[in-house]
């Protein structure tokens, strides 16, 4: 099995937690985002959309990180360890994903990562939005008084949900006004320090580029406006 991932992306990092939760033996190859790595023809034949994570076992050949992890927990966490059996328990960790897929790690990404790499501002509508995610986040750890994202015990939702807060902390996002979801993300780094670990160094990665964003005027076929660099 392959795992095609960017180490500072966080639905790679996403991947590569369950991969390790689940015990799991497989090769990571590193894409560099930075030298657009993921544009060329080589990479589209694995996955169409260019876009990173990909995962590559046997004849199955895909991207799309929730995608990833449900057919990784399907296939290898026969318990249900990760990704309960049980429908509604179930129904709640596809929530989840879906929820941090279409709107958390969404406006997350477009306010913190976008404008790290490329010629995009950090406005006050997509503060905005970042914060309407929040408090929705809060409201459902509120709600179900769960101790993980989405049930008692850790789940492939949790994954997505830490990678996806890791980047406000890369931008030095104080959580303490969504007080539920600070006490879940510290709690997720302490208990699970062999998870977090893989977090942590995108999170170190994203810091570095927060401070000294990326020159990428070098990057062939961007789809994204390229930023000026100050001389
Ligand atoms: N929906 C995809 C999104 C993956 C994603 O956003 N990957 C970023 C890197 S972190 C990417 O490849 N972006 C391509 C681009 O912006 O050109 C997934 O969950 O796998």
């Amino acid at each position: 099995m392959k795992l095609y991932a960017v180490s500072d992306g966080p639905p790679s990092l996403a991947c590569r937690m369950a991969l390790k939760a689940l015990n799991l033996k497989y090769q990571l190859v590193d894409v560099d985002f930075c030298k657009g790595e993921h544009m060329t023809a080589e990479y589209e034949q694995l996955n169409p959309q260019k876009e990173i994570p990909t995962l590559e076992d046997d004849d199955l050949i895909m991207g799309e990180s929730n995608a990833i992890l449900q057919y990784l927990c399907d296939k290898y966490d026969v318990n249900g360890k990760l990704y309960p059996k049980e429908a509604n328990a179930r129904a709640i960790v596809n929530h989840r994903l879906c929820f941090n897929l279409a709107m958390y790690y969404k406006n997350i990404s477009e306010y913190s990562l976008a404008p790290m790499f490329f010629a995009y501002e950090r406005t006050a509508l997509g503060l905005k939005k970042v914060k309407m995610s929040l408090d929705v986040f809060e409201t459902y750890l509120t709600r179900t008084n769960y101790s993980y994202a989405a049930a008692d015990f850790l789940t492939i939702a949790d994954f997505q949900l830490i990678t996806a807060t890791m980047c406000l902390e890369a931008i030095n996002f104080p959580l303490s006004s969504w007080p539920k979801i600070e006490k879940w993300y510290q709690s997720f780094k302490k208990n699970h320090p062999e998870l977090w670990e893989i977090a942590e160094g995108g999170l170190k990665e994203l810091s570095d580029f927060e401070k000294n964003p990326p020159d990428l005027s070098h990057m062939k076929h961007p789809i994204h406006p390229i930023r000026k660099m100050k001389k």
